[in-house]
């Protein structure tokens, strides 16, 4: 099947999870230094050397070789988006992974007290997956409300990388100039991840770009695991909210936190204080909160709501769009088992949102939002996302650590300390 048909399949299935394929991964290309016994090892591990250029040797690796790079423990450098890379950007004003590494580490340099570029994990693929850091003395870890904003868990939500990389930067841009967002940002600590899901996103891009999971190979020819159910609050707990069977789009994977992408999200939120998440999908214009996995409501689905409520009525005064909120089963018309938010709000108890961003339908264009809309999208989310880092300072102000939670807080990175 060309992918036109496949794309088309796709669309004629409908929205939400779409359709499972089955196109295999491109290689990447990597790059190691140059030596005699490098190029030894790599040739016994029968890979496919290209050549040397500058004091590096290229080799094109697939998914199986990068794994056995990954256990054999050699370190090396992608380069498939340096080579690939037409100027100007292949994805218009929407960012590859390559460029979104480049505007964070221009963000930090431009904003070096107040921005910091950390890496939480690696992919599959064994991409870094990026976070910004927003804070006063960023290098610092200051005892202040914590927020996690995460985005695109699902390859082809491209809008989804964009709202939180935004966000990240119009608060560095506010910080000089307006002093209600430059108070927020000295009294919490704001951890942004815009792309949890860079091996699948790239492949969204120069492959097929309804890509939705991550590149596992799961044996048999199939590929992909889905990062948001693969996160350990009622994994797998039945398979309506997931499937076990590894071609679907909604492939739980083989075990709770399988994924090195899923596995990165979790230790990040463990090693922190969160006091509330947001992880950013599209397409359906609607706030949901937890559960995802059952029709129950959540203990404290009024204040879930509330704040729902209040971030519809912020997004809504922009652009007069309306986002609708509830919980996923009354919304969607689905459960999910094994997501980002259950797990947050299972472990840790704090209000944890997922937004899934314009257009409300497929006719509306589904996942492929215009150029032109990303701009408007971001600045309507912008008062819904300062007003839940208020919510979280407030709720740190009343509720703040006591001094024993404080000295676990300092030494939880030394002693691997699960969350209180
Ligand atoms: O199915 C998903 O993972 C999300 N929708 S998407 O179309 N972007 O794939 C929805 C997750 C909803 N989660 C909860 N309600 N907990
Ligand atoms: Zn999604």
């Amino acid at each position: 099947m060309t992918s036109a048909v496949l794309v088309l399949t796709a669309l004629l299935l409908g929205g939400g999870p779409g359709a499972p394929t089955q196109d295999r991964p491109l290689p990447e290309i990597v790059s190691f230094p140059m030596t005699a016994s490098t190029a030894a090892r790599l040739a016994s591990l029968g890979l496919d050397l290209l050549g040397e250029r500058n004091g590096r040797l290229y080799v094109a690796a697939g998914p199986r070789d990068l794994e056995l790079l990954a256990v054999e423990g050699i370190a090396l450098r992608h380069e498939t988006w340096l080579l690939a890379a037409p100027q100007g950007g292949p994805i218009g004003a929407y960012h590859t992974g390559s460029q979104l590494e480049r505007d964070l580490f221009d963000l930090q340099a431009k904003y070096p007290g107040l921005a910091k570029v950390f890496i939480l994990g690696e992919s599959l693929g064994r991409r870094p997956i990026y976070g910004l850091k927003v804070s006063d003395s960023v290098a610092l870890e200051e005892d202040e409300a914590e927020t996690l904003i995460l985005g695109c868990h699902h390859a082809r939500e491209w809008i989804s990388v964009e709202v939180p990389f935004l966000f990240g930067k119009e608060l560095l841009d506010l910080y000089g100039t307006d002093p209600a967002a430059r108070q927020l940002i000295d009294r919490s600590e704001i951890w942004i991840v815009p792309l949890v899901n860079p091996d699948g996103h790239d492949y969204s891009v120069r492959v097929y770009r309804y890509w939705r999971k991550n590149l596992r190979d799961n044996g048999g020819g199939s590929y992909g695991v889905d990062v948001n159910r693969n996160y350990g609050h009622m994994w797998g707990l039945d398979d309506q909210g997931s499937s076990g069977n590894p071609a679907s789009d909604v492939y739980r994977g083989t075990a709770p936190f399988s994924e090195p992408e899923t596995r990165a999200v979790r230790d990040l939120f463990l090693s922190k204080d969160f006091r509330l998440v947001v992880s950013y999908h599209s397409y359906s214009q609607v706030i949901l909160y937890p559960w995802g996995y059952t029709t129950a409501p959540a203990p404290d689905r009024a204040r879930l709501s509330s704040i729902a409520q209040r971030m519809a009525d912020l997004m809504k005064s922009v652009n007069g769009r309306t986002y609708d909120h509830g919980q996923g089963i009354d919304k969607l018309n689905y459960l999910t088992n094994g997501d980002t938010v259950d797990w947050t709000y299972g472990t840790a108890g704090i209000p944890s949102f997922t937004i899934e961003l314009p257009p409300v339908d497929q006719l509306g264009g589904g996942f492929f939002n215009a150029e032109k809309d990303i701009e408007p999208i971001f600045r309507e989310n912008l008062p819904a996302l300062l007003y839940l880092l208020q919510w979280a300072v407030d709720d740190f102000a009343a509720r703040p650590p006591d001094p024993f939670s404080r000295l676990l807080d300092r030494l939880r990175p030394r002693l691997f300390l699960p969350l209180r």
